[in-house]
């Protein structure tokens, strides 16, 4: 089946006490056993929960995996992964990830024994030479946040391959509409469901996919030792989110496609990170990986009088339609300064070094309508003069 009719049927029937249709919010905690031990499938609901378990199987489906896990927050699915590692471990980790995840690598996994080497993964000769024997996972988000890199998924696979090291691709901001990194050799996918699965910036939550039968025992495992696991109604929400998601991706990749190039001819602009721009530096790569370019954009305002940083907190407290705010994926547009918002905790000379400076602007581009948002941008723009 096509992944527009997943979305909407994958590990979902009627319900077969009542004939309901849309998957029940089961809230129990726990469940009845026949006698200790001998239970339906169901014994506590933080190991396993009906609501969560079909959520479990549509996103599963959704990136072509055997199996799906549901999780807390995008944050507790990174830990759970992350703690399959050893002290003494290394890890090889894209250089433009979200601020979380890097504060994880870097103030909790660092100091339990764990070491990181952060790459530039657009050149693969150097991420080869990253590799040590110690390495024993290879993390990377693309397009990565906020700059908008890509990064080759089957050929970073490749050489992980040939060492025998598992990959993590973290999905957030493409979803399996427009990639599906197993399918590219990755072992995992991980996302902030929070984002775009969901939809509606009314859950925060996260998800794994894969069809590594060995390494979703110890997921499993850790999922419920270590206990982070969504509540029912944040799961049912987010299964609820999937069945738009098709839809909701074509608009927010068609609405970003415009606004970047609208972006890119205006005088104010000094800059423009978007995979839809035909002289982004992977564009070769994007066709081949990417079915749409999605709906992030990240951007550079020219600075007026004072500061460009100045430049963009005028910008921002100008706009009326996007709300200033963290987070990305909901239907409503956003737009933050990551260097003070969702990378604050990346230290300054590295945010320097990657090109998050003080002024970057990053928009999620929501499914309003495309106009409204042009000119809600234009006002700012000559409000911040
Ligand atoms: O916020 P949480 O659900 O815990 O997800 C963390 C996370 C993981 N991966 C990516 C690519 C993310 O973007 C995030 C969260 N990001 C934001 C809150 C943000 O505004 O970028």
């Amino acid at each position: 089946m096509k992944i527009e009719t997943l979305a909407i049927h994958a590990g979902q029937h009627p319900d077969p006490t009542s004939g309901a249709v849309m998957t029940p919010i089961v809230l129990s905690s726990t469940f009845a056993q026949d006698g200790p031990g001998n239970h339906k499938g169901y014994d506590y609901s933080r190991s396993g929960n009906p609501t969560r378990g079909t959520l479990e199987a549509c996103a599963a489906a959704l990136e072509g995996a055997r199996h799906g896990l549901a999780f807390a927050s995008g944050c507790a699915a990174t830990t759970t992964i992350l703690h399959t590692l050893r002290p003494g471990d290394h890890i090889i980790c894209g250089d433009d990830v979200y601020g979380g995840t890097f504060r994880i690598i870097d103030k909790v996994m660092q100091p339990m024994g764990i070491s990181a080497t952060f790459v530039d993964m657009t050149d693969l000769a150097l991420t080869e030479a990253a590799f040590r024997p110690e390495t024993k996972m290879v993390w990377l988000e693309t397009p990565s946040n906020p700059m908008l890199k890509v990064f080759d998924i089957e050929r970073v696979c490749a050489i992980a391959s040939r060492k025998g090291v598992p990959v993590i691709v973290d999905n957030t901001f493409a979803t399996p509409m427009i990639q599906q990194p197993l399918g590219l050799g990755a072992t995992a996918v991980v996302h902030s469901s929070t984002k775009y699965l969901n939809g509606h910036s009314d859950v925060v939550g996260g998800l794994v996919m894969t069809s590594d039968d060995e390494l979703v025992q110890k997921l499993r495992f850790l999922q419920n030792a270590m206990g982070a696991v969504p509540s029912p109604f944040d799961c049912f929400l987010v299964l609820r989110g999937l069945k738009t998601l098709p839809v909701r991706m074509d608009r927010h990749a068609a609405n970003a496609q415009t606004i970047a190039a609208w972006l890119r001819r205006h005088h104010d602009v000094a800059r423009v990170y978007y995979p839809g721009n035909d002289d982004h530096p992977q564009r070769e790569l994007i066709r081949r990986q990417m079915k749409t370019p999605g709906g992030m954009i990240s951007f550079v305002i020219k600075a007026a009088g004072g500061s460009v940083a100045e430049r963009s907190q005028k910008f921002l407290a100008a706009l009326k339609v996007f709300t200033c705010a963290e987070s990305l994926g909901g239907v409503e547009s956003l737009i933050e300064l990551p260097a003070v918002m969702t990378h604050a905790s990346v230290p300054a000379e590295t945010r320097a070094a990657l090109g998050i400076d003080d002024g970057l602007i990053r928009i999620s581009v929501g499914l309003e309508a495309v106009d409204d948002l042009v000119a809600d941008l234009e006002h700012a723009f000559s409000a911040s003069h």
